[in-house]
């Protein structure tokens, strides 16, 4: 599962969130993306979600969409030795880099993708378009806590982005208080179940 989307939107948020319900219910494991550091894999690790060895930091020393998108093979190294710890039953997390609107995942990589926008960029987002927020399997609207703060039409963004997606799905979360969680681990179930059908 691939999880994009620009910088700070909330992707290590609905990673760690997605770990806490998953780790019972299916093998798991998690790569992350960082250009320079290994910070998200740091904060994972120190968050204490999934054992330390089933997180694996990229260092893509590139721009993000470069690694998720065009030159896959260090993503595509450590999904397979993740796969080869937990089995090819197991669900692997990929968190791409914060990155812009044109970043999206090769489906060499992954079997489907989640798009994070948040809130706090303006309502405007959603209209700006691009293949994330189009053409994702799953589009997901974060710190809907904010609107008010940054004066964002929380509605017309989802209508927004339904408008540009027609019957792909569209999910509002508050990550930080868990609001809209459940409803993705659902959405990410049921398409796991389908990918295994
Ligand atoms: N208010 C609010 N803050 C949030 C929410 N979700 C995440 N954050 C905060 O937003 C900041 C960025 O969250 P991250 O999860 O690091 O975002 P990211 O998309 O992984 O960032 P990069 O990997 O650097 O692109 C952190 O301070 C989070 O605590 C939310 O729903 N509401
Ligand atoms: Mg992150």
């Amino acid at each position: 599962m691939g999880i994009g989307g620009p910088v700070g939107s909330g992707k290590t948020a609905l990673v760690a969130a997605l770990c806490h319900r998953l780790r019972n219910m299916v093998p798991l494991a998690v790569v992350t993306n960082d250009i320079y550091t290994t910070e998200d894999a740091d904060t994972l690790r120190h968050l204490g979600v999934l054992n330390a060895d089933h997180i694996k930091a990229v260092r893509t020393g590139c721009c993000p969409h470069t690694a998720i998108r065009d030159d896959i093979a260090a993503n595509l190294d450590a999904v397979e030795d993740l796969e080869q710890m937990i089995g090819a039953d197991g669900v692997i997390l990929v968190e791409s880099g914060g990155d812009n609107l044109t970043a999206t995942f090769s489906y060499g990589l992954i079997d489907r993708q989640i798009f994070v926008l948040d809130v706090a960029g303006g309502d405007k987002v959603a209209r700006k378009g691009g293949p994330g927020v189009t053409r994702s399997d799953l589009l997901v609207v974060n710190k809907v806590d904010l609107a008010p703060l940054v004066g964002a039409d929380v509605g017309r963004m989802l209508s927004d982005a339904h408008a540009v997606r027609g019957s792909l799905p569209v999910l509002a979360t508050t990550v930080r208080s868990g609001e809209g969680v459940d409803e993705v681990l659902a959405w990410l179930m049921s398409e796991r179940a389908l990918s295994r059908s």
